[in-house]
């Protein structure tokens, strides 16, 4: 559809942008803090370690005064579960408390609007050790944790996100390090399915909760939304898309508004002999959960093609690249789109196909909750990142969240991947997504000062103008 004129960005638009606390904080076993799965994992080969980060924790009122220089409206972060209850469940560590009291508060200072992310690939390693999501009393340990959140903060954050991208924590958990597998584990689908479906039932008893404890506050699921293609207009590629689509995107979504279990996803379940067991009353559960908004992060579409189930099973690849499930799906590459240097496919129309689909779906408000370029960023000797390729990246995306409004769809606002450079799940802190720079490597850790990238600027403009100027600094 060409609109003759787009509309405008909403008043009150949430322009900001994401961290999570497992990528960006650093201190991960300071002042009481537990280790989370992140912090025992094994790193890929030359990466950072998580001791570090950007040291935001150290740095958060520096970082926080860049952002309102920014005019940032709204800074979305992530508690670390481990911050609060270094062992999951059992004491509260006042220290983790005070900490994101005092990062709440700075924010508040300047007029943003906090957006937390309840939990962001970091199960505490304590709890792990109990058998993770797969043990079904994960339900009450993360109903804990969503109270003890609601107590401390419910009465400055008025916007929370359950769990970020469960859907990549089930499809490439051991690509994140996050996937616990029990020994001997027989039928990882069926073990993999199970975790999911505490997750599920644990998100939909904390929007009831968050209800019930904050009736002002608004809550909602963060996935990874990506309108899955067809390789062709081949029948069979369709029906293969639209299975991936169900199993990628809308398995998510679906039980998060309307409860119900996306019928493509449960026969796939069924051909493996891997349903999840389901208890008297979960369903009850998951009904009575409403969320107000839906928050998604995305990066990219995605591309299939029909499988007769003969191709061997591909490696797992990551969140934007895994897709081929024998006899389900098959990747395809879609070659009308560029790639990033880390090899993702760029695909602003693709930012619109989403939201619309996603609307006429759910008809729900929604907010972006990630979107962001991937590069290696190069510091100049006078102190400069000229970082034109993220610029156009954003530009490209911002426009196509303008078309989707003029499409009728409604939009809270748009947080982008990522505030401030920040180390990646798996390929370090190399890949940076920031409009902050901040000096350090995976190799050593730098000195930590921050700099002003050109998108800096740039974005700074966006926002005084609330996305009427995306023109060139
Ligand atoms: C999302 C995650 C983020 C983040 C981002 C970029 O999947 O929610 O935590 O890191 O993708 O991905 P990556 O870090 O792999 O480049």
């Amino acid at each position: 559809m060409i609109h003759k004129k787009l509309k405008p960005f909403p008043e009150g638009f949430f322009w900001g942008a994401s961290t999570s606390a497992y990528q960006v904080e650093g201190a991960n076993l300071e002042d009481g803090k537990g280790p989370s799965c992140q912090d025992v994992k094994e790193l890929p080969a030359g990466t950072a370690d998580l001791k570090t980060c950007a040291d935001h924790y150290h740095h958060y009122k520096e970082d926080v005064a860049l952002m309102a220089e920014m005019g940032f409206k709204s800074y979305r972060f992530s508690i670390a579960w481990t911050r609060l209850l270094p062992e999951g469940t059992g004491k509260v560590n006042p220290k983790g408390i005070e900490f994101y009291n005092n990062l709440i508060n700075e924010i508040k200072k300047y007029g943003m609007e906090p957006i937390v992310t309840m939990f962001h690939f970091d199960m505490p390693a304590a709890l792990d050790q109990r058998g993770s999501w797969g043990n079904r009393d994960s339900v009450d340990w993360f109903l804990n944790f969503a109270k003890v959140m609601f107590e401390n903060f419910g009465d400055r954050v008025k916007y929370w996100l359950t769990i970020n991208e469960q859907n990549m924590l089930t499809l490439v958990g051991p690509v994140i390090g996050t996937l616990y597998i029990p020994e001997g584990c027989k039928n990882v689908i069926k073990e993999v399915y199970q975790q999911n479906h505490h997750m599920l039932l644990a998100q939909a008893k904390a929007m009831v909760l968050c209800h019930e404890m904050l009736p002002d506050a608004k809550i909602g699921p963060a996935p990874n939304i990506s309108l899955v293609y067809p390789a062709s207009c081949k029948p069979e590629d369709i029906t293969a898309a639209q299975n991936f689509n169900a199993m990628r995107n809308w398995l998510y979504l679906d039980m998060a508004v309307y409860g119900v279990y996306n019928n493509l996803v449960w026969a796939y379940l069924e051909e493996h002999d891997a349903c999840p067991d389901i208890q008297e009353g979960d369903m009850d559960i998951m009904k009575q959960a409403h969320p107000d908004f839906i928050g998604f992060n995305y990066y990219n579409t995605k591309t299939v093609q029909y499988s007769d189930g003969t191709e061997a099973k591909e490696a797992l690849g990551d969140q934007q690249s895994m897709s081929s499930f024998p006899g389900f799906s098959k990747g395809a590459a879609n070659p009308n789109l560029p790639r990033t240097e880390f090899n993702w496919e760029i695909d602003p129309v693709g930012f619109r196909n989403t939201i619309r689909e996603m609307y006429s779906r759910y008809r729900l408000p929604m907010l972006v909750t990630e979107n962001g370029l991937g590069a290696y960023d190069t510091l100049t000797e006078d102190g400069k990142i000229h970082d034109t390729y993220r610029i156009k990246y954003y530009q490209d995306h911002i426009i196509q969240i303008q078309e989707a409004i003029s499409d009728g769809c409604e939009m809270l606002g748009y947080n982008p991947w990522s505030a401030i450079d920040l180390v990646s799940t798996h390929e370090g802190i190399r890949k940076r997504y920031g409009f902050i720079y901040v000096d350090t490597t995976d190799e050593k850790v730098g000195s930590l000062k921050r700099y002003r990238k050109d998108s800096f600027f740039w974005y700074k403009k966006v926002i005084a103008s609330n996305g009427a100027d995306l023109s060139n600094l």
